[in-house]
């Protein structure tokens, strides 16, 4: 149900981050985002094992991808939404097909209402999906590492740096690094201030600890706790750099794809970008021992439904970000 996402080299970013960066454009999936790798691959499996209908608690971006799933499979679907999400996404969910059932003021509120919901049906007719939270979604997501490994010809990145919000890409990556012997490849685990779960369960030394409230603008990242299954990478020893930007970055960030490479995408996504821009080369050049390195590092442009000009420029005025730049 996926494409194979084009591979953007990004000579204005690059200059930003002082080293190369390449975008993984995730944005080009027929959802609007990198989800449907893991839930088409889930939906797909759950359907062949008898599941007539999907129970997805989403931010907004899983469910779209579990409804556009769901229509390809000709089979039900119910999105369990918080009330922070945009109600135009309301509208495009239920376009494709989907039921919406908008519940509580954060997803985990909404993710409850889902398991609620599936407890309440026949033995195996209906499947809980997670947003994040699923070794199938995991198998799925896993699938642009096997395609950087076609797209880059048998050169290594010196960095994969993805966007955490319950950490399913993130893990997803993990599980395809490891899948193609790129296990030493480090991996920046990208999030906003205020939408920090990965953080905290860093900075916790590789416990999961749930945060008290969602205060970024990043909605998509807002999951309170990240998965179990990122801390157990995280105490494995594995290389893996926490990075937390703030608002203003992910924004810019956001300006700054616009700009440069004419895509709209959401905070959540900017988070990943930002990322790059902000650490990127300190990471890398930490690895290379001050070298400079002539892999680059490649950034999940994960994608978003929720994004507008006008969504845009209002998170540029409550943020403090420039919309100005060199291309005016
Ligand atoms: N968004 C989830 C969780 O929301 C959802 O239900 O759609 N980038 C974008 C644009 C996203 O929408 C998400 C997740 C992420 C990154 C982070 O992905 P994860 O959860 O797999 O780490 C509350």
């Amino acid at each position: 149900m996926h494409v194979h996402s084009p591979l953007h080299a990004s000579p204005a970013l690059s200059a930003l981050a002082s080293t190369p960066l390449l975008l993984k454009m995730d944005t080009a999936q027929p959802s609007g985002s990198f989800k449907i790798r893991g839930h088409g691959h889930l939906c797909s499996i759950a359907a062949q094992r008898g599941a007539k209908r999907f129970v997805c608690s989403s931010g907004g971006n899983a469910g779209a991808a579990v409804a556009h799933a769901a229509a390809t499979l000709g089979l039900r679907a119910t999105i369990v939404i918080p009330t922070t999400t945009p109600a135009f996404m309301i509208r495009r969910l239920r376009d494709t097909g989907a039921e919406v059932v908008v519940h509580g003021d954060v997803w985990d509120e909404a993710d409850a209402r889902a398991r609620e919901i599936v407890a309440g049906e026949a033995a195996g007719e209906a499947r809980y999906v997670s947003p994040f939270d699923d070794p199938l979604l995991w198998a799925g997501h896993a699938s642009i590492v096997r395609e950087l490994v076609e797209d880059l010809g048998g050169v290594k990145p010196a960095a994969i740096v993805v966007s955490v919000g319950g950490g399913g890409l993130f893990l997803g990556v993990a599980a395809g690094c490891e899948e193609v012997g790129w296990q030493d490849v480090p991996i920046v685990a990208a999030e906003t201030t205020g939408a920090d779960s990965f953080g905290a369960m860093v900075r916790a030394g590789g416990r999961v600890v749930q945060l008290d409230a969602i205060s970024s603008i990043a909605k998509s990242l807002g999951a309170l706790a990240v998965s179990e299954k990122c801390a157990e990478w995280v105490n494995d020893g594995r290389d893996i750099v926490s990075s937390v930007v703030t608002d203003r970055e992910a924004v810019q960030a956001c300006v700054d794809l616009a700009t440069y490479h004419r895509v709209l995408v959401e905070p959540a996504c900017g988070a990943a970008v930002a990322a790059a821009i902000q650490s990127g080369k300190g990471i890398v050049d930490a690895r290379a021992g001050g070298t400079l390195p002539e892999a680059p590092i490649v950034v999940v442009v994960c994608g978003g439904n929720m994004a507008s000009p006008s969504l845009l420029s209002k998170w540029v005025d409550a943020t403090g970000a420039s919309l100005s730049n060199d291309i005016s």
